[in-house]
């Protein structure tokens, strides 16, 4: 299964990154690539650490890290939005300068962790001094990059990131969005066709056209404020804090913290990233809903809460700190309402609670078991100390790994792959789980 595992990266390799997936998405998009470092890792320290460079080398002057550097030799129309449609160089010059031309959203901040990881799986042999070196290269980028989040993203220090648009979140079409993307009104949008239909067996596996109108409609208006953070903050019709992307910035903090203790950075900066973390478990505390027994997400437009049982929820056990809602998480996350499922084919978490109105077992975020989703809570477990737990994760995720191939996403009660075949991060932390010592 590793050598198999492998072998898809191997295939998805473009000679220094990695794209996330043979057809549906050509390109290299950033929190799959930290992901895919983590596996890297595993199997080549310097392709790990050119992965994260590369990435890294789209950072806009800013210092976000764009969702998507674009493969310049994918076949024009092959996605959707190409660079073109997002023209990042023309309309803002914190754009310019970058290799490959990139999109201009971001996505969750899981680099610092990726960057730890690598150095931390090299301690000891021949690459070790390789991997320090690129820590050095690499944290005041990441460092940048966190500074970014916590200022142009969260001006009003609440230690929460605000997200302009559902793809930032990661989980596109999770029902987590359905009440904010329905306060946005589209308006005339020049007619498109979704080359990502052609790639999934049926279109119910993707998000809606209603859907697809919404998410490039958002970008129109991120377009015409010339992609301005100060603008966007004004006027966008979508501003919502998300707790899970929230959550893992604390965690990715925890890690930068570490890779300034490493590299001997300034006090001064270690204070700073100490800060991040306090605030971001603040943030994450006022979140916390007693009646769904969850953390939610925030409109800023609405003022309202998100109120829907997801994977998000979960957001304190990531952040490494659940603090005093720490047990009541975990007996939610293993009861009938998710991991604990009667019908599910493995007790790994669905994407949305199975006793949701709006779970849809095979909709892409709105139901499915995501394998990048089961990594980020197994580390989460392992750093909490709860072993066993963490142990049954990973073999129930190998499992189910090992009967469907390395899909993009799961149907959770029959296991069935869905999706994209091959896809890049799957196998990633496929080859990080069977690696680590159980
Ligand atoms: C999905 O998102 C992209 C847009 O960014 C898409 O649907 O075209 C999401 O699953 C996202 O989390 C992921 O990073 C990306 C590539 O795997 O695909």
């Amino acid at each position: 299964m590793f050598e198999r595992a492998a072998e898809v990266l191997r295939r998805n390799d473009m000679g220094g990154w990695t794209r996330a997936a043979p057809h549906l998405y050509p390109h290299q998009w950033s929190w799959d690539s930290a992901f895919i470092a983590v596996g890297l890792a595993r199997l080549d320290t310097r392709r790990a650490i050119s992965e994260l460079t590369t990435l890294l080398d789209g950072q806009w002057t800013t210092g976000k890290i764009p969702h998507i550097v674009f493969n310049p030799e994918a076949p024009p129309g092959s996605y959707l939005l190409g660079p073109e449609h997002w023209a990042s160089a023309s309309l803002s010059r914190s754009a310019l300068g970058t290799p490959r031309p990139t999109s201009a959203l971001c996505q969750p901040a899981v680099h610092a962790i990726a960057a730890l990881h690598i150095y931390e799986v090299s301690c000891g042999t021949a690459d070790e001094e390789a991997a320090r070196s690129f820590l050095l290269q690499a944290y005041p980028r990441l460092l940048a990059w966190h500074r970014y989040l916590a200022t142009w993203r969260d001006p009003e220090g609440s230690g929460l990131v605000t997200i302009y648009h559902p793809w930032e979140s990661g989980t596109d079409n999770s029902p987590r969005w359905d009440a904010a993307l329905a306060n946005v009104k589209v308006g005339e949008l020049s007619p498109y066709a979704r080359p990502d239909l052609g790639f999934v067996d049926e279109p119910s596996e993707r998000p809606s056209s209603e859907e697809y109108d919404r998410f490039l409609w958002l970008v129109e208006g991120l377009k015409r404020a010339r992609y301005d953070e100060a603008t966007i903050y004004g006027s966008h019709p979508f501003l919502v804090k998300d707790v899970l992307f929230s959550a893992i910035l604390v965690a990715a903090n925890g890690a930068l913290g570490e890779i300034a203790r490493i590299i001997e950075a300034p006090d001064g900066d270690r204070e700073a990233i100490g800060c991040w973390i306090e605030r971001g478990r603040r943030g994450l505390d006022a979140c916390y809903n007693e009646v769904l027994g969850l953390c939610l997400d925030h409109d800023l437009r609405s003022g309202e809460p998100l109120q829907v049982r997801t994977i998000a929820g979960f957001a304190p056990l990531i952040s490494g700190d659940g603090g005093p809602h720490h047990e009541g998480l975990l007996r939610l996350f293993y009861s009938q309402a998710f991991v604990g499922h009667d019908r599910l084919r493995w007790p790994l978490p669905p994407s949305t609670s199975p006793e949701e109105a709006r779970f849809h077992p095979r909709a892409y975020w709105r139901g499915p078991v995501w394998p990048v989703m089961g990594w980020l809570f197994w580390r989460s477990l392992r750093l909490a100390g709860e072993e066993e737990r963490a142990a049954e994760l990973r073999r129930h995720s190998l499992e189910q790994l090992s009967a469907g191939g390395f899909a993009e996403y799961f149907e959770p009660f029959t296991g069935e792959p869905l999706g994209s075949d091959d896809q890049s991060w799957t196998a990633a932390v496929a080859l990080d789980c069977i690696a680590t010592e159980a």
